[in-house]
């Protein structure tokens, strides 16, 4: 049974995962109007990855005997100028990500519920994996800087990352991702 205090801290961060899922959906159809459709692909992958994060702590929510909220829908950003800035926000927006989870297994820690500290540590995981993913994708991004055939590459290469990454988990893999 889940306590008050951590049901509540849960389904915040259930919104959280659903905001992310939209961001980066709107992310994703931004690069898609500037024909970026590699990027799109990539960005359309991880919103359904937050998606699935979301559902992950809803049912979790639901079988310790609580009640997982679904939060209403807050329009995201919708311009985002350059890829530059549309990076650059995903990687804050991870790390910020990454301090929310921190702060939930604190709570887990202070009220001793040592069952959703351990169902958190794959977030904590995923968390790793999700800032590293967005630093070095932004690395790359600064490496090409204006050079518009690198740009070209690059939305390639993410097109190409996101097609992997869904033939590896129709294969049965995880993908790296879940
Ligand atoms: Fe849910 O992992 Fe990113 O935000």
């Amino acid at each position: 049974m889940l306590s008050k205090k951590i049901e509540t801290a849960i389904n915040k961060q259930i919104e959280l995962e659903a905001a992310s899922s939209q961001l980066y959906l709107s992310m994703a159809s931004w690069a898609e109007t500037k024909s970026f459709n590699g990027v799109a692909a990539f960005l359309f992958k991880h919103s359904d990855e937050e998606r699935f994060h979301m559902i992950k702590l809803l049912k979790f929510v639901n079988e310790r005997g609580g009640h997982a909220l679904i939060p209403a829908l807050k329009q995201p950003d919708k311009d985002f100028k350059t890829l530059n800035v549309v990076f650059e926000q995903i990687l804050k927006h991870e790390i910020y990500v990454s301090n929310e989870i921190n702060k939930l297994v604190d709570i887990c820690l202070q009220e001793k519920d040592y069952t959703t500290h351990n169902f958190l540590q794959w977030y904590v995981s995923e968390q790793i994996e999700e800032e590293a993913l967005a630093r070095n994708v932004q690395d790359k991004l600064k490496l090409i800087g204006a050079d518009k055939g690198g740009i070209y590459f690059f939305d390639r290469d993410l097109g190409a990352m996101a097609a992997a990454t869904s033939q590896n988990e129709q294969s049965g893999g995880k993908g790296g991702k879940e």
